[in-house]
C-alpha cells in the first residue's frame, strides 16, 4: 500500500537540492505556514510600522499578525507604545481594525478602561479587594530603529537586532523618517505564500521583462555570484553596474552619507542587508522620469540624486530616497495568502499638489506592486503543480534568494523542526 501520509517538515527541509528553490511542501503546506508564522514572525523580530503611522497623541491603528493583533500608538506624553489588542477581563479586542483616534482605551465588552500606557484604571463591579495594578494591557517588545517600529512577539527577542539598529540608526538619520508624512498607502493580498512574496523581491531577474515603470530608475545589482561562472555579456553588464556603483558610493561616503553593503544574514536570528543603490536615468528618485517627485527634501537630506538606500529584512523592503521613501511591509495571511502593505513617505510639511504630485510620487511602485502580485500568484500556481520540481537559481541575479532560503531552513532547524 502507498504511505499517504505527509513526510515531515523536517523531512521537507532535508530534501532541499542546495542553490535551488524550495520544496512545494514548503511553499503549499498549512502546517508549514503554521510553523513559519511561530517561527519568523512571533519569534523573529518583524518590521509593521512606523512612528509617523502615529504622529498626534491619541493615534493609534492595529497591527494583525496571524491570531495576534497589537496596538501602536502614540501617548499623552508623545511616546510610542506598543500593546496587545486584548482585554485583561476576558480578553477581548479593544480596538477594531484599522486607525482611531483615542484619549484612553475602552473595552467595549463591560467597559474595563485602560491609560495610552497601558494602565487599568477602571474596573466596575469587581469588588474592593480587586488588584488593578496586576491587570495593565501587556506590552510587546518593540524597537523605533529610525523611525520604523520592529516588534518581536517573543517573551526572548533575538538580541542580535542590535547590528539592524546600530546600522540603520545611523543610515535612516539625514531622512528623520520618524517625523515623515505617510503621504499615501496601499493594500495588497498577494495569492502566493509569503516567502515566494520576498523570493520576487530579492531578484530583479524578472524586472526586464515585468517592470517596464521601474526600470527606468532601478539598476539590478547582485554581488553574490561568482564572475567565472558569468557569461561574458553578463560579466561586462556586472563590470559596468560594479564600476559605476563603486565611484558613487566613494562620492556618497565622502559626502557623509554611508552607503557600503552591510549584512547579517545566514547564521544569524535577524535577517536584514542594506546598501545604497545607483539609481538609473536622470539618477534622481524612482519616479516615471527618475526626477525627485518631491521637491520638499526628507529630514536634513542635502541632495536629491544621493541613491536609494535600500533596506531588505526578512518580511519587508524599503527604498530611502533624497525626496521621499517607499516601506514595504509583508504579513502572511494563509500558506497562499500573503498581505503587502506599500507606504510612500514625504517631509512632514511636504504640501501635496504644491510640493509633490502624488501620481508622480507614487505610480512606480503602483505599477510594481501590481505587477509583482501577478508574478507571484502566478509563481504559487505553478509550485501548487504535481508537476513542478524545486529548479536552480541564477548565480548572477538570484544569489540573494539562495541566502534567503538558506537562512529560512536554517532558523526552522534552530527551532525544532
Ligand atoms: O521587483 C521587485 O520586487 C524588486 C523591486 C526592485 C527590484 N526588485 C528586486
Ligand atoms: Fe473587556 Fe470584559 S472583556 S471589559
Ligand atoms: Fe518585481
Amino acid at each position: 500500500m502507498l504511505n499517504r501520509l505527509p513526510s515531515s517538515i523536517s523531512a521537507l527541509l532535508d530534501s532541499r537540492t542546495e542553490g535551488h528553490s524550495l520544496p512545494a511542501g514548503l511553499y503549499t503546506r498549512d502546517d508549514v505556514f503554521a510553523a513559519d508564522l511561530d517561527v519568523f514572525f512571533h519569534r523573529h523580530w518583524i518590521q509593521v510600522g512606523l512612528e509617523c503611522d502615529v504622529p498626534e497623541p491619541g493615534d493609534a491603528v492595529t497591527l494583525e499578525i496571524g491570531s495576534a493583533s497589537l496596538i501602536l500608538l502614540r501617548d499623552d506624553d508623545g511616546e510610542i507604545r506598543v500593546i496587545r489588542n486584548s482585554c485583561r477581563h476576558r480578553g477581548a479586542r479593544l480596538l477594531d481594525e484599522g486607525r482611531s483616534i483615542v484619549s484612553k482605551l475602552v473595552c467595549p465588552y463591560h467597559q474595563w478602561t485602560y491609560e495610552l500606557s497601558g494602565e487599568l484604571i477602571h474596573a466596575p463591579h469587581m469588588g474592593m479587594d480587586f488588584d488593578k495594578s496586576c491587570r495593565s494591557l501587556k506590552p510587546v517588545h518593540f524597537k523605533s530603529i529610525g523611525g520604523l517600529i520592529y516588534v518581536c512577539l517573543s517573551d526572548d527577542p533575538p538580541a542580535d537586532v542590535a547590528m539592524l539598529e546600530a546600522v540603520m540608526e545611523a543610515r535612516l538619520a539625514p531622512y528623520d523618517i520618524r517625523q515623515a508624512k505617510v503621504a499615501f498607502q496601499f493594500d495588497v493580498v498577494e495569492k502566493g505564500n509569503w516567502k515566494l512574496t520576498i523570493e520576487n523581491n530579492r531578484e530583479c531577474y524578472h524586472c526586464s521583462a515585468n517592470h517596464p515603470e521601474l526600470c527606468v530608475s532601478f539598476i539590478d545589482l547582485d554581488f553574490g555570484f561568482d564572475p567565472a561562472s558569468l557569461s561574458p555579456e553578463d560579466r561586462e553588464e556586472a563590470e559596468r553596474h560594479q564600476a559605476l556603483y563603486d565611484a558613487r558610493t566613494r562620492e556618497w561616503e565622502a559626502d557623509g552619507y554611508p552607503s557600503a553593503a552591510i549584512e547579517q544574514l545566514a547564521g544569524n536570528t535577524t535577517n536584514f542587508r542594506t546598501q545604497r543603490l545607483i539609481i538609473a536615468g536622470a539618477g534622481e528618485s524612482q519616479t516615471p522620469d527618475a526626477t525627485a517627485a518631491s521637491a520638499r527634501l526628507l529630514g536634513t537630506m542635502t541632495r536629491k540624486d544621493a541613491g536609494d538606500t535600500h533596506l531588505w529584512g526578512h518580511n519587508s523592503w524599503n527604498h530611502f530616497m533624497g525626496d521621499h521613501a517607499v516601506v514595504i511591509t509583508i504579513v502572511p495571511l494563509a500558506a497562499d495568502r500573503t498581505l503587502v502593505r506599500t507606504k510612500w513617505l514625504v517631509h512632514q510639511d511636504a504640501v501635496e499638489g504644491v510640493d509633490y504630485d502624488l501620481d508622480k510620487l507614487t505610480s512606480v511602485w503602483l505599477a510594481t506592486t501590481d505587477q509583482d502580485s501577478a508574478l507571484v500568484e502566478r509563481s504559487h500556481a505553478g509550485i501548487a503543480d504535481p508537476a513542478y520540481e524545486p529548479g536552480p537559481y541564477s548565480t548572477f541575479t538570484e544569489g540573494q534568494l539562495d541566502n534567503f532560503v538558506t537562512w529560512y531552513i536554517e532558523r526552522l532547524r534552530a527551532h525544532g523542526y
